[in-house]
């Protein structure tokens, strides 16, 4: 018996983990948009995950306004996936949020109650069930990208 197959497999399985498979939970189109939630927990890194968005033909979340913003905070309500992560930073200048992908300034964020607190320096920015929040860049968590649909 040849060993062959199995050496392929395992080639294939060492490349699969490599390249880091990336699956989402997909939304309905909203507003002209869908929503991906990435299924595994990841340490949260603004570029790649903005770029994983990218590959998909969209950007980490930028609400436009409000209705959009509020919109992925029931998603996470409805859902159970939350909480996770945005678009939205203060990474440059404490307390000036702005979107990653286009660097334009971050509005109408309906915020959690008491955020944000930049608790131990938080720059980057969750959904949870109940708003926004300031959380820290680098920690494991989902995100969220928009996506043209
Ligand atoms: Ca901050
Ligand atoms: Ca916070």
């Amino acid at each position: 018996m040849s060993l062959l197959p199995i050496f392929l497999l395992l080639g294939i399985l060492m490349i699969a983990s490599v390249q880091g498979y990336v699956s989402y939970h997909v939304s309905d189109v909203y507003g002209n948009k869908r929503y991906h939630v990435s299924k595994e927990f990841e340490n949260f890194d603004l570029e790649k995950m903005n770029n994983r968005c990218k590959q998909l033909g969209g950007y980490l979340l930028q609400p436009d306004d409000t209705q959009e913003g509020y919109f992925a905070v029931k998603y996470a309500r409805r859902t159970g996936w939350g909480p996770f992560f945005t678009g939205i930073t203060d990474k440059d200048s404490e307390g000036k949020f702005y979107y990653y992908n286009d660097n334009k300034p971050a509005k109408s964020i309906t915020w959690k109650w008491f955020q944000p607190d930049n608790w131990y320096n938080e720059d980057c920015v969750e959904v949870w069930i109940d708003g926004y929040n300031d959380r820290h860049c680098g920690i494991r968590g989902r995100y969220i990208c928009e996506v043209p649909a």
